[in-house]
């Protein structure tokens, strides 16, 4: 049994926090205490998560060995400045995140034996309110290794948090290609999920798919000229079969127009478009898309 610290409450926070203290003492980082015990609904009914609230202003003395950021793309260098002075010498961080983020500066901050890793999971939860979860659907959840200390310790991390904890886990030998396939995923679902205030399910509806098939197109050519080795069938059947695993799901994005909250549609058809202008790639549907979303911020 370790420690873990958690930095989010939203649906994906919550979730892992659920599934990590089943083996783990796990504490969630929050900016006010919580009113009231945070729950996970499953298809099993709805429990107490076993995790205790924690705000880092109230602590004197923290070092956190194990850390899972489970914040929007837009909140995550707020929120690893936040925990980066309270981490051990040998501390494991992990990542997770909708879109594309930079992580040089984060691993430019990092000791040597500090590992970074990234989650990418397709897990369907949905926040009910602010203290309850849902478990909506049992997407795939993969792990995978950031720097040189997290590339030597995968295995033995994946064992100890992910292997029968979280179902359905596995570990990614290619970050770069992991990221993009799960970007491709949420482009592929998140804007029109959005736009239409639809479970992911529903986006398998004939008439949605000539637009996944061009946002998707896009982004994979748009990956090819960047040397990431996507095809655009391989793109469509995972997307596809996400929305099938989440059908009853609203997507993060979907529930963030719906809450009149900011979307992380920049750092999804956002990267696209600019990297597009960089590779010389047209890529107006995502174009599009992004304006469609920026204008409801
Ligand atoms: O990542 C997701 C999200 O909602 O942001 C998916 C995988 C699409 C699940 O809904």
């Amino acid at each position: 049994m370790t420690d873990i610290h958690i930095v989010g409450a939203g649906a994906i926070g919550l979730s892992f926090a659920h599934a990590l203290s089943q083996r783990h003492n796990v504490s969630v980082i929050t900016r006010t205490l919580p009113t009231d015990k945070w729950l996970i609904s499953e298809h099993l009914g709805t429990k107490v998560i076993n995790a205790k609230p924690v705000v880092l202003a109230h602590t004197q003395s923290l070092s956190i060995a194990n850390c899972f950021i489970c914040v929007k793309a837009y909140q995550l260098p707020q929120a690893i400045a936040d925990v980066l002075p309270y981490l051990s010498d040998h501390a494991n961080l992990f990542i997770s995140h909708n879109g594309m983020c930079d992580l040089s500066e984060v691993l430019d901050q990092l000791k040597p034996n500090q590992a970074l890793f990234f989650i990418s999971t397709a897990r369907g939860a949905l926040k009910l309110d602010d203290n309850h979860v849902k478990i909506t659907g049992s997407g795939d959840t993969y792990l995978g290794a950031c720097n040189t200390q997290a590339h030597s310790i995968i295995k033995h991390i994946f064992g100890i948090y992910f292997s029968g904890i979280l179902s359905q886990s596995f570990i990614h030998e290619d970050m770069t290609l992991l990221r993009w396939q799960k970007l491709l995923v949420n482009i592929a679902i998140n804007p029109l999920s959005a736009l239409h205030q639809v479970p992911n399910g529903q986006l398998r509806q004939p008439k949605f798919s000539a637009t996944i098939l061009a946002l998707l197109n896009e982004a994979c050519t748009v990956a090819n000229k960047a040397g990431i080795k996507v095809t655009l069938s391989q793109a469509l059947d995972n997307a596809y079969q996400v929305m099938s695993r989440t059908s009853a799901n609203f997507s993060s994005m979907a529930q963030d127009v719906k809450h009149g909250r900011k979307t992380e549609i920049e750092a999804i058809c956002g990267y696209v478009v600019a990297q597009g202008q960089l590779l010389n790639v047209s890529t107006p549907y995502n174009a599009q898309m992004l304006q469609a979303l920026i204008n409801k911020h």
